[in-house]
């Protein structure tokens, strides 16, 4: 090996190792509802370096990349032998998203890698691009992967090369290294994204949260996040979609929305992450909102705060594609404590942490949008006046 080879991939490890091996930090005060980190744990430099290079000198010379990685982002999630996994969005310099699984200690850094991304059969009609997979440990005993499945419009002449047919597709597995392809999932809508599996049977069936739209980017008259069911995941067939959390006029989600990660069951309903998308003469801006459904009637939003909970900041507005948060996973551990994996203009994930009381404690309390300018002013008078009370009461 001749030493510049040999002292240019040195650097290459050694830079690697020193990003993996950074620590986390916590940043001050935050808004008592979460708290976000100072870096992000995945980015593309995270990709490990022999994805990348050739590293036969004899077939690479000059030790250049040969296989770009443009990012890391939108990931399921789930906890799995003790370890943080986040099944991470990785999209490659030619634009082709794929799956590839990284864990963690701790779920707040030294996320790694595992040696290989993670090989999706495809069916009868391959995928052109797959991505933001959401992980579900179903009480079937299996755990399900639901995911964006894109392929090329067959109907689009060939002038047009952009449109594209969205649907989900569905892997499952036991161990997270097996993963076997079940039929895509066929609605009454002409495309799906964001689909989400419901982790509880509902009257024996499985339930499916989904966002019918007509055509790839814009939902025309779908949107809104769906609920429909399907008798078995095998040949998964949703007759009927309804609607249960409606896109509004002026709202953060007035354009779209999304679900993110599968719900989480508390003792007042169940809790929800999902993101909202609306239009500005900057582009389209994604954020995240929570709201909390019926524990017996899961169509049922029985609490939804006013706005988002999560928007873009500091260095997540920029990216490839900007002003986005988007989030398909969290974790939540036996002590209560929550990882909301979410990431930051389609380029890098980020964790932010709470704890289950802190979440259900914001949805079940802040309040409500009234939909006017008239409404939210009363709301905050409401809340002026509460507080001129409790200082009196207590000066401080
Ligand atoms: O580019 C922002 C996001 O756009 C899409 O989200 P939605 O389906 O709500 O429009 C997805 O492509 C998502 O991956 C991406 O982050």
């Amino acid at each position: 090996m001749s030493l510049v080879f040999e002292s240019r991939e040195n650097a290459l490890f050694k830079a690697y190792d020193e990003l993996l091996a950074r620590k986390n930090e916590k940043q001050e005060l935050g808004n008592g509802i979460y708290d976000r980190y100072r870096y992000p744990i995945l980015t593309a430099a995270h990709t490990p370096v022999f994805w990348r290079y050739d590293l036969d000198e004899a077939t690479n010379p000059f030790l250049m990349e040969r296989v770009g990685i443009n990012a890391v982002m939108n990931a399921g999630a789930i906890k799995w032998n003790n370890k943080y996994l986040v099944m991470a969005r990785v999209e490659a310099a030619n634009r082709k998203s794929f799956f590839a699984i990284a864990e963690s200690d701790n779920g707040i850094d030294g996320f790694k890698f595992w040696d290989y991304p993670v090989l999706i059969p495809e069916t009868d009609d391959p995928d052109t691009n797959i991505y933001d997979i959401r992980l579900v440990q179903h009480e079937d005993g299996f755990v399900y992967g639901l995911f964006c499945s894109e392929r090329r419009d067959p109907a689009a002449p060939a002038s047009d090369q952009s449109s594209a047919v969205a649907q989900c597709g569905i892997v499952r597995t036991k161990d997270l290294k097996n993963w076997e392809r079940l039929d895509d999932l066929v609605t009454p809508s002409a495309q799906q994204r964001n689909v989400v599996l419901h982790p509880e049977f509902v009257n024996g069936k499985y339930a499916f949260y989904t966002r019918p739209q007509d055509g790839f980017v814009d939902t025309g008259s779908g949107g809104g996040i769906g609920l429909g069911f399907a008798n078995n995941m095998d040949h998964a067939v949703i007759e009927k979609e309804k609607v249960i959390d409606r896109r509004i006029y002026h709202t953060i989600s007035e354009l779209k929305n999304g679900m993110g990660p599968a719900p989480v069951k508390t003792a007042h309903g169940w809790l929800h992450l999902a993101h909202g998308v609306r239009n500005t003469a900057a582009g389209l801006r994604y954020v995240l909102y929570m709201f909390m459904t019926d524990l017996q009637d899961i169509s049922k939003v029985i609490h939804k705060p006013a706005g988002y909970f999560l928007a873009p900041e500091g260095e997540e507005r920029t990216g490839d594609v900007s002003n986005v948060v988007f989030n398909n996973g969290w974790i939540v551990d036996d002590d209560g404590t929550v990882f909301i994996y979410y990431a930051s203009s389609d380029t890098r994930l980020h964790v932010a942490t709470s704890t289950l009381d802190r979440l259900v404690d914001y949805v079940m309390h802040t309040p409500e949008d009234g939909f006017t300018s008239h409404s939210t002013v009363l709301t905050l008078h409401q809340l002026i006046q509460k507080n001129e009370a409790v200082l009196t009461a207590t000066p401080r």
